[in-house]
């Protein structure tokens, strides 16, 4: 059987959400290599694609809730157990934090929390210049380095609010080929 990678991706409350059809489109297509694709979304970050449209499955906050005995699967473990690679595209300043330092209220950060230090995770930020630029962005990329984690950087352009700066997710293309890149190395 033809080999086939899982990749997940983690979607957070940035406008650069709005990339996600085409993000998830272009990485279900490549002739390089198989890949399925499924996302786990945040309450924000679905605000701004229609989940319904993506090619791909879609998990949120509320099916992790689903849970109702003992035996029922536990969402947050399925899929880390399920993927081979997290790649978090965007992530926002919020959802940063939280992983700098171990937060895990929601689906997404519960995959993160429970992530297999073997594996790719791969974040992709997105938020505006001042943001980026406060103080503690610094520190908090530097703890997300320390546990191993791959850094796509932002990019410099015209931001959604109008403020033109770093802080844009880094390209659609730019991602892929991260993504492709560190799933040479995933057995
Ligand atoms: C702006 N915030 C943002 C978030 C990052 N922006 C981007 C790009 C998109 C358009 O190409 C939105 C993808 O600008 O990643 O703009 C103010 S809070």
């Amino acid at each position: 059987m033809e080999d086939c990678k899982h990749v997940l991706l983690g979607v957070t409350g940035s406008v650069a959400a709005i990339k996600v059809p085409e993000l998830v489109k272009t990485l279900s297509e490549l002739s390089s290599i198989k890949i399925q694709v499924k996302v786990v979304s945040t309450e924000r970050g679905l605000h701004f694609f229609d989940a319904a449209k993506l090619p791909a499955a879609c998990h949120t906050d509320a099916e992790e809730w689903e849970w109702k005995e003992k035996g029922d699967p536990v969402l947050h473990i399925e899929l880390r157990k399920w993927a081979d690679l997290l790649v978090i595209a965007p992530l926002d300043a919020n959802t940063m934090a939280k992983m700098a330092t171990g937060l895990c209220d929601n689906l997404l950060t519960c995959v993160v929390r429970a992530w297999d230090p073997v594996k790719p995770l791969l974040y992709c930020p997105a938020m505006n210049t001042l943001m980026w630029e406060h103080s503690i962005t610094s520190k908090h990329t530097a703890a997300l380095a320390d546990l191993g984690y791959i850094q796509v950087h932002p990019a410099i352009k015209l931001l959604a609010c109008g403020d033109h700066g770093i802080g844009a997710m880094a390209t659609v293309d730019n991602i892929v080929q991260n993504v492709v890149e560190h799933l040479k190395h995933v057995q």
